[in-house]
């Protein structure tokens, strides 16, 4: 019997709101940053940022399809993470995120404890996705 692939992908799922934004865009890096707080969802190998906080945040617990429409979704198979250096951004607790198709967001949260655990779930979800 073949299992369905959510099934083999054993992806620490978790969701929370996170201060985020996009540095560079396949490969070119854009001129400005714009920090978003937005409701973040980490499901099967996916990392999705909706666009609006309080509203997804609000019904998506709830009721997960009625979360907004996803602003990007950034899949994590070849995708690495690591702690932004200190150039990238003054806020505290800055995480670097690079997606395969040369992409890169900045992920934060004032919380190191939150940040931390978010570290260690998209890390184990890129490393289950390459174990494949
Ligand atoms: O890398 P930058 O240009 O210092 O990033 C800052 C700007 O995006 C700034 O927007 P304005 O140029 O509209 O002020 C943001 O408010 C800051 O948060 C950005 O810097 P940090 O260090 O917070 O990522």
């Amino acid at each position: 019997q073949v299992s369905p692939p959510e099934e083999k992908i054993k992806t620490l799922d978790k969701a929370g709101v996170l201060h985020r934004t996009k540095t560079v865009d396949k490969g070119k890096r854009l001129r400005k940053k714009h920090w978003i707080t937005s409701w973040t969802v980490l499901e099967g190998g996916v990392l999705t940022f909706f666009k609006d906080s309080k509203t997804s945040a609000a019904g998506g617990l709830r009721n997960p399809s009625k979360l907004s429409t996803p602003e990007y979704t950034v899949e994590l198979k070849g995708a690495s993470l690591s702690w932004a250096p200190k150039e990238k951004s003054s806020k505290k607790n800055v995480l670097e995120l690079r997606s395969r198709d040369g992409s890169e967001y900045l992920i934060q949260h004032d919380s190191e404890a939150i940040i931390n655990t978010w570290h260690k779930a998209i890390t184990l979800g890129i490393e289950e996705l390459s174990a494949d």
